[in-house]
């Protein structure tokens, strides 16, 4: 009886992980990782997640690796200069301020996967660590989602992020 019990809580609290797919460290709360399927050709993978810091201070996301799909893992930022959208690295990572929910999302702050090592497919997941300066490190899921609508098309946000890739 015992047993089966926590093999039920064990399923149940694997259900409720599966589907809010967010992760705590300490004061922070990160809430779905996601990725985009890649097109063919594709040098590079975006990332995008919500933060949270539900703590008193300030902290930062450092860096992220995940050595199953990039050796190179930056995080950037989009932003309009002189009417032209342009991505740059934030070499000093991403403040998420206390109390604040920083949301990284295609067109603003992001994550880049560099010379990802397969093309990412929707609906399969790959493991990454994200860390924070204060709060330590942090193991999560990234999902794959639907490749990015228009992509391909030679629209500006889509060119600036296949051009860079290197
Ligand atoms: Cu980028």
């Amino acid at each position: 009886m015992k047993r089966i019990l926590a093999s039920f809580v064990a399923l149940a609290l694997s259900a409720s992980a599966a589907f809010a797919h967010d992760f705590t460290l300490g004061s922070l709360e990160i809430d779905h990782p996601a990725s985009r399927a890649t097109l063919p050709g594709q040098p590079v993978g975006g990332g995008f997640m919500t933060i949270t810091n539900k703590g008193t201070e300030a902290d930062r996301l450092v860096s992220i690796t995940a050595p199953d799909v990039s050796d190179d893992v930056q995080l950037h930022e989009m932003a309009v200069e002189n009417d032209v959208m342009k991505m740059r690295q934030l070499p000093d990572g991403i403040e998420i301020p206390a109390g604040a929910t920083v949301e990284l999302k295609s067109g603003g702050l992001h994550v880049m996967f560099m010379r990802i090592k397969h093309p990412f497919k929707e609906g399969e997941k790959f493991k990454a660590t994200l860390t924070f300066e204060k709060a330590g490190a942090i193991d999560v899921d990234f999902t794959i989602g639907a490749a990015r609508p228009g992509a391909g098309q030679g629209n500006g946000a889509a060119a600036g992020h296949g051009g860079h890739g290197g």
